[in-house]
């Protein structure tokens, strides 16, 4: 089973997943958390370049580099992973670069799409959990930090990816459960946990009964 995370900058990805990776493995499950850009040698390298390097990139220079990393991370972890039964849990998949690069940087949707099936090869989620944030609650939650390169891009920038996350779940409501991400984090994790529970009582039925 593929998990997958989204929103934008600090909206709560990484606080979830750890408490959702911590109850799965309370009950006996193996499960494998990993962070896009990122989740191999090659991927955190472009990580770095993408979120710290001084060089001015063009929005499509920046597209393929996502797309470079999401890819070796695809092939090399998550698909053996998700072969041997792993759940896999993803904080961002492709779902963010049609945000960030599609909605954000304004690159043409359709384009953002097809390089998102070629990096993805089939492999997708089970279920998205969008925690959607306005974006006054993520400046108030990282200005205790340094802002990496893609958080310095500015309001418009992110009221777009913002407006594009809300699309993608419109257009996706099967997949994607949209959660106000301003709730506790208990509130927050209850609404996981539910649909969470439901996917794998869903998956064990199949299992024993595959027709
Ligand atoms: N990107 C990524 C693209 O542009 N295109 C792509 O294709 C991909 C894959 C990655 C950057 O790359 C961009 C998007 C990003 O800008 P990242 O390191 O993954 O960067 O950074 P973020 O996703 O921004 O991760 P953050 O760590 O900033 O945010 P999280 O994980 O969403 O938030 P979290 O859990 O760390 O929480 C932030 C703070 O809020 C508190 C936490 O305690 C923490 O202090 N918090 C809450 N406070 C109150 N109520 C709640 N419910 C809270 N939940 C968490």
């Amino acid at each position: 089973m593929l998990i997958t995370f989204e929103g934008i900058d600090g909206c709560g990805k990484t606080t979830q997943i750890g408490l959702l990776s911590a109850l799965m493995k309370e009950i006996g499950k193996d499960v494998l958390t990993l962070r896009e850009p990122g989740g191999t040698e090659f991927s955190e390298k472009i990580r770095d370049l993408l979120l710290h390097s001084k060089d001015r990139l063009t929005p499509q220079s920046e597209l393929f580099l996502f797309e470079s990393a999401r890819t070796d991370l695809v092939e090399k972890v998550v698909k053996p992973s998700l072969e041997k039964g792993t759940i896999v849990i993803l904080d961002r998949f492709y779902d963010s670069t049609t945000a960030y690069q599609g909605y954000g940087r304004l690159i043409d949707l359709s384009f953002v799409k097809a390089s998102n099936e070629i990096a993805i090869s089939g492999v997708k989620p089970d279920v998205t959990f969008f925690l959607d944030i306005p974006l006054e609650i993520s400046y108030e939650r990282s200005n205790h930090r340094e802002l990496d390169k893609i958080e310095k891009s500015g309001d418009s920038f992110f009221h777009r990816v913002i407006e594009g996350y809300k699309q993608i779940a419109k257009e996706e409501p099967e997949r994607i459960v949209s959660i106000d991400g301003a709730k506790t984090k208990e509130e927050i994790f209850e609404i996981i946990k539910e649909k969470v529970k439901c996917k794998l009582q869903n998956e064990e039925l199949k299992i024993i009964n595959p027709n």
